[in-house]
């Protein structure tokens, strides 16, 4: 039989659609993970596979969605048992059904867990959960594998990368994005473009979370930057709730109505939750004898973070920040010998500040070890900005580590055209994708003419090249040598960028600076070689963005050249400007909202220390600094400015300042029975809010019993009547776990407990809070306290003092 990939190249074929829904139709038990049917009823499995088959699909997916060692250990079966099994199950249906040109889908499902930083689960344990059934389904003659319902772009990394080193098959991968296009963590169909194919993986796209026809947008934006056959799996509709069951209302002709109009981007197409075999064969009916599309070549380099895409696209040039990088910066220097992420944090935030869209991380010094400085200093870039990196190092072991943990698709600088280079550095690029910088040296050093330098950039290119690496992804550096050095080195560095767009098609890089040394006055050089070098052709500029002359120089380029449309990021820059010569260092004042808005841990921690430490009242630095702070972050995150990663640092950066503020107040008394009982209410993790209150309410000597977050009303009426607890606190930041506030104040009416209730959070109002029966609604910590005094008298009862 054909390989998959050249048959869906030949004619249209059509993944299955909804398996969890078909299962319960056949009567498994509710909670039971339905991969566990591919083992204890596997004709219920094959029976729904063979209905599939009936209606035309051909692109089989095993029942294995859930099927990573966390989720099946409960059920004491392991994921090989479980992808063999399935796989079986396939083959039997197409057998029974007589079809002798299906493909069987090892099925990946996302793990459940956020990937650090931003959850608990490490890159290579998220790739060892995967390895484990793709190993399995590649042992069990799988035809290919497909990873689907990804919501993170740093899991589908970690499960393509798993796929690559534990089986040859082809790979498809699916994302699921929100109503507003975006992943979960914040990544962008642009972003997906960029990582999916620096992965190699060979057919991607769009699965569950929306219909056909809210899916639209993104679906379109994925075929205009992609250069690869696209998937799409849309579920019936939007999903609804009834009765605590997600329902779907696009019936079989609608859905296959919707789907004829991006049957033609989409090479392969198929169904997700809510479609059945009817669904299936109303879209093979109405799309059977649309054309495949056919997938053009795009030119355009990608550069990706988690949550942000740069397009290099050979024209309108991009700023690469310059600044993290030891060589001759003393304190950068000393920063990285003492581990001092902080230092290289906020070097990272002022480029960004500044204008530039990607940052180069460089920490070469000779004794580190760089491997684990480059990784550990780009992991906690990551954490403060959503830029794309370019890794910078010459040693391969440090390239190669930092390339498989980073979070995207970085630039890599870089490979040259040394035979030793070029077999460490291509098959990295080949292997994890990155935008490649090609230095134009070889054994006999730097050519002293451009066509020398073009000979070099020529050789890379076809190494490259021949081993599957596109010529959109490689940037060459012509290599800029100071003109004090010699009269000819700026006009050879320009000829060089000229000729390897004209002759070889790529794009180019150029560390700029170098040019200037050993001259006095350097930022006119500086700024006088960089518009030149602009006008030849370079697109990714290694420059200081604090430099105010530099970025005054590729303002006005982008500007002059029509690429700055109505002269708009012109304006921005410069609309508040004094009209004379700028400053020409950009300054931004750390405050300590600001470590907590950009998510500045260690900074916000020392920044508290400072500020309490010098006298300031605590309440005001908390109300002042910490909560405009998260409100500002939850205001972006509402307007989807900002994505969850962030959120979650900034709340990380609060809970370390809060936790140096806390030891400020005074110490607490914890003898004796509690006097209140906190709690956030059930669904709601949300817990900064309530930790402050409670550390206030101890600071006044009251006995604080802390249930947590996510508390059931049933667990906090019977400790309440465990302790008879007199004061009852409970916080709720959501619209959709207030209810829960009202359930909790219901059952403790109703289990006539004799107790005040307080509540508070911010979606809680004093109309909200009296309606649902509390007896105070407390909009800050202080009221908090204030009550309590009023309901147990004055202090606590453990007041001895
Ligand atoms: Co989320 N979150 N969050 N979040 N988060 C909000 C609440 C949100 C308003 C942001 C937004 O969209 N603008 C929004 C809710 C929208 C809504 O329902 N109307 C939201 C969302 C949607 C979510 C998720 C669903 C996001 C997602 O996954 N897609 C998810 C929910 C998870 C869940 O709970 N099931 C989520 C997750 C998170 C993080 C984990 C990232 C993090 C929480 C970390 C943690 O708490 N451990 C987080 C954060 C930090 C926020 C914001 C930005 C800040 C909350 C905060 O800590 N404020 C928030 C936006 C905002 O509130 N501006 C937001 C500072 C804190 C000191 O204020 O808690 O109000 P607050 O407490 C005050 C007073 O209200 C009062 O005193 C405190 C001190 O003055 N008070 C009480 C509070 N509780 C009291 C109890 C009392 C008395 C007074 O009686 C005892």
């Amino acid at each position: 039989m054909q390989p998959v990939l050249e048959a869906i190249r030949t004619r249209r074929y059509y993944f299955d659609g909804g398996m969890g829904s078909m299962l319960q139709a056949a009567g498994i038990p509710e909670g039971l993970l339905p991969d566990l049917w591919s083992i204890r009823n596997p004709e219920a499995v094959q029976g729904v596979h063979r209905q599939y088959l009936r209606a035309g699909c051909r692109l089989i997916t095993t029942n294995t969605f859930g099927s990573t060692a966390p989720k099946l250990k409960p059920y004491g079966v392991k994921p090989a048992q479980v992808m063999s099994a399935a796989v079986e199950n396939v083959r039997a249906a197409m057998k029974a059904e007589g079809v002798t040109d299906g493909y069987v889908c090892a099925d990946i499902g996302p793990t459940g867990r956020l990937l650090k930083p931003y959850g608990d689960l490490d890159f290579e344990d998220a790739v060892a959960l995967f390895a484990e059934p793709i190993a399995a389904a590649q042992g069990a003659g799988a035809d290919c594998i497909l990873i689907e319902t990804m919501s993170d772009l740093y899991e589908m990394k970690a499960a393509v990368v798993a796929a690559k080193e534990n089986s040859d098959l082809p790979i498809f991968a699916s994302l699921i994005f929100d109503g507003s296009g975006k992943l979960l963590t914040g990544g962008s169909p642009r972003g997906a473009v960029a990582l999916l194919e620096g992965l190699g993986v060979d057919v991607f796209g769009v699965n569950c979370g929306q219909g056909p026809k809210e899916m639209t947008p993104v679906f379109q934006a994925l075929w205009e930057d992609s250069s690869t056959p696209l998937l799409l799996q849309p579920n019936a509709g939007l999903p609804r709730s009834e009765g605590g069951k997600a329902v779907y209302d696009v019936d079989p002709a609608d859905y296959a109505s919707q789907m004829i109009l991006l049957a033609p981007m989409a090479t392969v197409l198929g169904g997700c939750c809510g479609t059945t075999p009817a669904h299936l064969k109303a879209l093979i009916d109405a799309t059977k004898d649309i054309p495949l599309p056919v997938v053009t070549e795009k030119d355009t380099l990608l550069i990706s973070s988690y949550c942000q895409a740069v397009a290099i696209d050979g024209r309108d040039p991009v700023i690469i920040g310059e600044r993290i990088n030891p060589t001759g910066k003393k304190k950068l220097q000393a920063a990285l010998r003492a581990g001092d992420t902080g230092y290289v944090l906020g070097e990272a935030l002022k480029q960004e500040e500044a204008g530039a869209h990607i940052l180069d991380v460089n920490v070469g010094l000779p004794d580190l070890d760089e491997p684990a400085v480059l990784t550990k200093m780009m992991e906690a870039v990551q954490e403060v900005t959503g830029l794309p990196l370019q890794l910078d190092t010459s040693d391969p072991a440090a390239m190669e580590r930092a390339l498989r943990r980073y979070n995207g698709k970085p630039l890599i600088n870089s490979v040259n055209g040394k035979k030793e280079s070029l077999e460490a550095i291509l098959p990295l690029v080949k292997k994890y994708g990155g935008g490649l910088v090609c230095l134009t040296l070889d054994d006999d050093g730097i050519p002293a003419a451009a066509e020398g330098r073009l000979r070099i950039a020529r050789t890379i290119a076809e190494a490259a090249e021949s081993m599957g690496i596109r010529r959109r992804e490689l940037l060459v550096d012509g290599l800029t040598m100071p003109v004090s050095a010699g009269p000819d080195n700026a006009n050879v560095t320009l000829e060089t960028i000229r000729l390897a767009k004209r002759e070889l098609g790529v794009k180019t890089a150029l560390g700029v600076s170098n040019v200037s040394f050993g001259l006095p006055k350097r930022d006119n050089l500086n700024q006088s070689f960089f518009t030149q070098a602009l006008q030849n052709g370079l697109d990714g500029a290694i420059i200081n963005p604090m430099s105010a002359p530099m970025m005054g120089a590729y303002r006005s380029f982008r500007a002059l050249r029509g690429l700055d449309e109505k002269c708009q990021a012109y304006m921005d820059a410069f609309r508040d400007e004094p009209q004379s010569a700028p400053a020409p260092v950009i300054k931004t004042e750390e405050t300590l909202r600001r470590a907590v808005v950009k998510g500045l841990r260690e900074n916000a921690a020392s920044l508290a220390r400072t500020m309490a430490g010098e006298g300031t009242d605590i309440l005001e630095i908390i109300n002042g600094e910490l909560v405009p702070a998260l409100d500002e972050v939850g205001r972006d995150f509402e307007k989807g400015k900002l994505f969850l990663p962030q959120l979650l640092m900034s709340a990380e950066a609060a809970k370390d300042a809060f936790d140096i503020l806390k030891d400020y107040l005074p110490a607490g008394d914890t003898q004796g029975s509690p006097q209140i009982l906190l709690a956030t209410v059930k669904g709601d993790i949300h817990d900064i809010g309530k930790n402050i209150v409670k550390v206030l309410l101890e600071s006044y000597r009251f006995r604080v019993l802390d249930l947590g977050k996510d508390v059931a009303p049933e667990t906090i009426a019977d400790t309440v009547a465990e302790h008879q607890i007199p004061l009852v606190g409970l916080s709720a930041l959501m619209t959709t776990t207030a209810p829960y506030m009202e359930e909790t104040i219901r059952l403790l009416r109703q289990r006539d407990l004799p107790c005040k209730v307080v509540v508070g959070g911010a979606v809680i109002t004093g109309d909200y809070a009296a309606r649902i029966g509390a007896d105070r609604y407390a909009p800050d910590a202080m009221e908090t306290v204030r009550y309590a005094q009023e309901t147990l008298g004055g202090e606590g009862s453990g007041d001895d003092s």
